[in-house]
């Protein structure tokens, strides 16, 4: 069978966790920082290492099957691919942003006003969306400085803790987007059944990584207002425990919720509560 080819990026804020969630879902490869391809040895896919804006393009003229790349980029390209899985990081959110002593105070004021850039194709929909008349001036790097060197009114760029703009005397405006990387893939690859071996296996990474196995011993007297604090999960595990009258517990807890419901389970008389990771949940 044909070997499918997988892009990521080469190197930046989402190689490494591309490449630690393909290897946590069983691939065994190189991370070459001086190749461009590496082959897996136990699963018939090819790595790409990319520049992540080549990445929504290769996808969809199927030089590469799959992509790990940034929302903001695919949509940036205005390509046409298949989303086939969103990955939990990478997480930023695209922004306005104005000066600290900026006069400009609602989205009107921003018309007859120039913004700089690198996302001039999402900054363009999202001002005729708006009715809003300003000039984009796009650049390629380092757009937060361009507001303190005239060269813009405000700025429209990736923004994940606020940091740089506090750090440039910028302040946020207006969200526009948010983003996080995703699996993209060519129009029609999901039918694969390769990628969809794959699929299944990031799917039971990311389906792990946002539970816990939680083991608790309780009296037998605590056990029903403990399962009461359970309703999520079908059936917790009961084990009789050496010391008579006592139970042990073992649930899995989305980690969402996660401190609110050991409070709560330990008020409702669980103790010697023990957490443990999940490495995968298969379906
Ligand atoms: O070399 P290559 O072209 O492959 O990489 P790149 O330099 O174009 O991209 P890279 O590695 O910086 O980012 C890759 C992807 O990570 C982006 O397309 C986003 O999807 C995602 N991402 C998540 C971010 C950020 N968070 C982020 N904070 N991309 C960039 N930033 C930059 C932002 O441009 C700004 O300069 O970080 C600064 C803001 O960060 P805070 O924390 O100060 O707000
Ligand atoms: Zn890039």
């Amino acid at each position: 069978m044909k070997t499918i080819k997988i892009a990521i990026q080469k190197s930046g804020r989402l190689n490494e966790k591309s490449v630690d969630l393909l290897k946590r879902s069983g691939l065994s490869f190189e991370n070459y920082k001086s190749s461009l391809i590496s082959p897996v040895s136990n699963f018939p896919l090819e790595i790409l290492f990319l520049r992540d804006d080549d990445i929504p393009e290769y996808v969809q003229d199927g030089i590469a099957d799959l992509g790990i790349v940034g929302e903001n980029v695919i949509v940036e390209k205005e390509v046409d691919v298949t989303y086939l899985q969103k990955l939990g990081f990478g997480k930023c959110s695209l922004k306005l942003a104005i000066a600290n002593h900026s006069d400009i105070k609602d989205l009107s004021d921003l018309s007859g006003k120039s913004i700089a850039t690198s996302y001039p194709v999402i900054l363009d929909k999202f001002l005729k969306e708006n009715d809003i008349d300003a000039e984009i001036r796009e650049i390629s790097g380092s757009v937060e400085i361009s507001t303190n060197l005239g060269l813009s009114d405000a700025i429209f760029d990736i923004v994940s803790t606020g940091g740089t703009l506090k750090s440039n005397g910028l302040k946020p405006f207006a969200e526009v987007m948010r983003s996080e990387a995703v699996l993209i893939g060519k129009n029609g690859i999901a039918k694969n059944p390769i990628v969809n071996e794959l699929l299944q296996r990031i799917q039971s990474v990311l389906r792990a990584e946002q539970t816990k196995y939680v083991v608790m011993n309780a009296a037998k007297s605590s056990l029903s207002a403990i399962l009461e604090l359970l309703p999520g999960i079908k059936s917790p595990t009961i084990v009789p425990l050496a010391t008579e009258e006592w139970v042990a517990v073992h649930t899995v807890i989305p980690e969402k919720d996660f401190w609110d419901k050991i409070n709560r389970l330990k008020n409702a008389g669980a103790e010697g509560i023990v957490v443990l990771p999940i490495e995968k949940i298969i379906l």
